[in-house]
């Protein structure tokens, strides 16, 4: 992930100072000189850096943090908030007000614009309901059309496209009349790319904004760009009025640096985030998130939200009170083997929990794949009965097992122990979490809402 690097050594710099008791200037200093160079190797704006360091100080200094109880602590909230306000302070929305409300996608070649239209437009029929419309307007090659039906059917969402020769300002012209006669309620023009910024490409791109008079004009970058971001954004937003950007390819193991500085240098907020080359692999950018996931406060609400997405809440809350009560089985078990299936790798999950970085580092998702498979292939060879009572498993039923699941006995045995040795985890974490662990709390209230709110949401450290 973008960030990874960053995250580490400002993680580092924070969790130093927020173990001492006492804070000192000279503890701050040095913990501020550790971020500054975090922030220098991440390739930030060095503008930006400056103004971030003065901004912490002044800020800690003002709060007199040296007379508070938890002085360490208080100076990394600090830095954690002027993250947060680097990046953006709050979530910037969509203005979707108009019908149809018109998002023009833009940016140099290969940085996703025409994978993100579709990840936009999956996402748009998905989370908010509307009825969208993708338009071909890359008329560059005859190819960029093709890819984006085969994408639009992949997302279920109709494409509009004109032939070549019918131009650019036609084709978007006719795309929007289609559309306010079928009443679409949103609009995303794919357009073409360059390899740099060109005037032959900024008239394009501005006779079509004349006709389309879009409310969202959003510019895709990529983010092992690095700086370059910053002034790419800068040079579009000067031609066209940009309202967001989106960062592809934040899965990859990008520094980050442009990522920081872009919204600071140029007023445009980052409003999604590309994780992956498919279509689901898209997210709104919470500033807020961002900045505990760099800190390594990792992204427990992100998690949620993705859990909650996908995962069937009740059984795992089922599953959950369950164990508290002791009578969790192989069952149960199974059930969760599959929820964690539907949510993807266990090492992006692990990311994003608080202190589960470098374990994620560890973890080969092929074999937990594959080990979770062959797993759940020996619950599926078992009786009802027995996966209610492992203690039935004596010798031979576990050989009928091994044999029935493709495995062998010794794996038999060694899931039942981890059978045994998660039970005994999972009440540990109970126990020890008590009222503030998530888990618990899953189980405690069953069928409440565990949505947050990230607006109103306070960070507790
Ligand atoms: N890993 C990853 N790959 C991405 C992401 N977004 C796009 N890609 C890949 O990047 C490549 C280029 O994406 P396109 O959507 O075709 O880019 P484009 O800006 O439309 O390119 P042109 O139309 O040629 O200018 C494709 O192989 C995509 O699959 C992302 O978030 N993560
Ligand atoms: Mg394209």
């Amino acid at each position: 992930m973008a960030f990874d690097q960053l995250s580490n050594r400002l993680a580092q710099a924070v969790k130093k100072i927020s173990g001492q008791s006492k804070l000192t200037e000279k503890n701050m200093d040095e913990m501020l000189r550790e971020v500054r160079l975090a922030l220098l190797e991440a390739d930030v704006n060095l503008s930006v850096i400056q103004q971030f360091l003065a901004d912490v100080k002044e800020k800690a200094v003002g709060m007199d943090v040296y007379t508070r109880v938890n002085p360490s602590q208080m100076v990394v909230k600090v830095v954690h908030d002027e993250l947060v306000l680097l990046l953006g302070e709050k979530e910037a929305a969509l203005n979707l007000s108009h019908k149809p409300s018109v998002i023009m996608m833009v940016g140099l070649q290969g940085t996703g614009k025409t994978t993100s239209a579709a990840k936009l437009a999956l996402w748009l029929s998905k989370k908010e309901n509307k009825k969208v419309l993708l338009v071909a307007a890359d008329l560059a090659r005859p190819a960029a059309i093709e890819q984006l039906k085969i994408l639009g059917a992949s997302v279920g969402v109709e494409v509009f496209s004109m032939e070549i020769g019918t131009g650019v300002v036609n084709t978007v012209k006719e795309s929007l009349a289609y559309a306010i006669n079928k009443q679409f309620d949103a609009v995303i023009v794919d357009t073409a790319g360059r390899l740099h910024v060109d005037d032959s490409l900024m008239d394009e791109l501005k006779q079509a904004y004349t006709v389309l008079r879009p409310q969202e004009v959003l510019l895709t970058v990529d983010a092992m760009t690095g700086q370059d971001i910053v002034t790419v954004a800068d040079s579009f937003n000067k031609a066209l009025k940009l309202t967001g950007l989106i960062v592809t390819k934040f899965d990859g193991d990008a520094r980050g640096g442009g990522v920081l500085s872009v919204r600071k240098v140029t007023s445009v907020p980052v409003k999604f985030v590309g994780t992956g080359e498919k279509t689901d692999e898209f997210e709104l950018f919470y500033p807020e998130r961002m900045a505990s996931r760099i800190l390594g406060m990792g992204d427990v609400l992100s998690l949620v939200e993705k859990a909650e997405e996908k995962m069937d809440l009740e059984a795992s809350m089922k599953g959950a009170q369950r164990l508290m009560q002791g009578t969790f089985t192989l069952e149960d078990m199974m059930d969760q083997l599959n929820q964690v299936a539907k949510l993807g790798s266990i090492s992006g999950l692990l990311k994003m929990m608080p202190g589960a970085n470098q374990l994620a580092s560890q973890i080969n998702d092929d074999d937990a794949n594959r080990q979770m498979k062959r797993s759940k292939a020996i619950i599926q060879s078992m009786t009802f009965e027995e996966r209610q009572q492992p203690d039935l498993l004596r010798a031979s039923r576990k050989v009928r097992i091994a044999n029935g699941s493709g495995t062998s006995v010794a794996e038999v045995n060694k899931l039942l122990t981890q059978f045994e040795k998660t039970k005994e985890q999972m009440k540990m974490m109970m126990r020890m979490g008590g009222g503030n662990n998530p888990l618990s709390q899953m189980a405690a209230k069953p069928g409440s809402n565990t949505r947050p709110n990230p607006n109103k949401k306070k960070k507790k450290r």
